[in-house]
Protein backbone atom coordinates (compact mmCIF):
# COMPACT_ATOMS: atom_id res chain seq x y z
CA UNK A 1 0.00 0.00 0.00
CA UNK A 2 1.01 3.59 -0.73
CA UNK A 3 0.16 6.58 1.22
CA UNK A 4 0.13 10.27 0.42
CA UNK A 5 -1.11 13.34 2.16
CA UNK A 6 -3.65 15.54 0.57
CA UNK A 7 -4.16 19.01 1.14
CA UNK A 8 -7.35 21.17 0.95
CA UNK A 9 -9.59 18.49 1.90
CA UNK A 10 -12.66 19.95 4.07
CA UNK A 11 -15.68 17.17 4.06
CA UNK A 12 -16.92 14.20 2.61
CA UNK A 13 -17.23 15.61 -0.70
CA UNK A 14 -13.66 16.28 -0.74
CA UNK A 15 -13.08 12.91 -0.06
CA UNK A 16 -15.35 11.63 -2.84
CA UNK A 17 -13.76 13.46 -4.90
CA UNK A 18 -10.07 12.45 -4.35
CA UNK A 19 -11.28 8.78 -3.87
CA UNK A 20 -12.85 8.82 -7.38
CA UNK A 21 -10.15 10.23 -8.71
CA UNK A 22 -7.65 8.47 -7.31
CA UNK A 23 -9.64 4.94 -8.21
CA UNK A 24 -9.89 6.28 -12.43
CA UNK A 25 -5.59 6.19 -12.42
CA UNK A 26 -4.70 3.03 -14.28
CA UNK A 27 -2.88 0.66 -11.64
CA UNK A 28 -4.54 2.25 -8.27
CA UNK A 29 -7.09 0.04 -6.63
CA UNK A 30 -8.72 -0.38 -3.01
CA UNK A 31 -8.00 3.76 -2.54
CA UNK A 32 -9.08 4.81 1.31
CA UNK A 33 -9.29 8.62 2.09
CA UNK A 34 -8.89 9.32 5.99
CA UNK A 35 -10.31 13.03 6.25
CA UNK A 36 -8.98 13.29 9.93
CA UNK A 37 -5.27 12.27 8.62
CA UNK A 38 -5.33 14.04 5.04
CA UNK A 39 -4.40 11.26 3.62
CA UNK A 40 -5.32 8.85 0.73
CA UNK A 41 -3.82 5.43 0.49
CA UNK A 42 -4.39 3.05 -1.62
CA UNK A 43 -2.73 -0.07 -3.68
CA UNK A 44 -0.58 0.01 -6.95
CA UNK A 45 -1.12 -3.33 -8.96
CA UNK A 46 2.41 -1.92 -10.99
CA UNK A 47 3.91 1.24 -9.86
CA UNK A 48 2.85 4.28 -10.78
CA UNK A 49 4.39 7.87 -11.73
CA UNK A 50 3.94 10.07 -8.88
CA UNK A 51 3.79 12.64 -10.63
CA UNK A 52 0.75 11.46 -12.35
CA UNK A 53 -1.00 11.27 -8.32
CA UNK A 54 0.10 14.96 -8.12
CA UNK A 55 -1.37 16.03 -11.45
CA UNK A 56 -4.77 13.67 -11.14
CA UNK A 57 -5.07 15.41 -7.67
CA UNK A 58 -3.73 18.95 -8.68
CA UNK A 59 -6.58 19.38 -11.46
CA UNK A 60 -9.42 18.59 -9.04
CA UNK A 61 -8.45 21.27 -6.72
CA UNK A 62 -6.27 19.84 -3.81
CA UNK A 63 -2.44 19.35 -3.39
CA UNK A 64 -0.66 16.43 -2.56
CA UNK A 65 2.49 17.31 -0.08
CA UNK A 66 5.23 15.29 1.30
CU1 LIG B 1 -15.34 19.08 0.75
Amino acid sequence: MSTVKVKGMSCQHCVASVTKTLSEVEGITDVQVDLDKGEATFNELSPVDEQIIKDAITKIGFEVVN
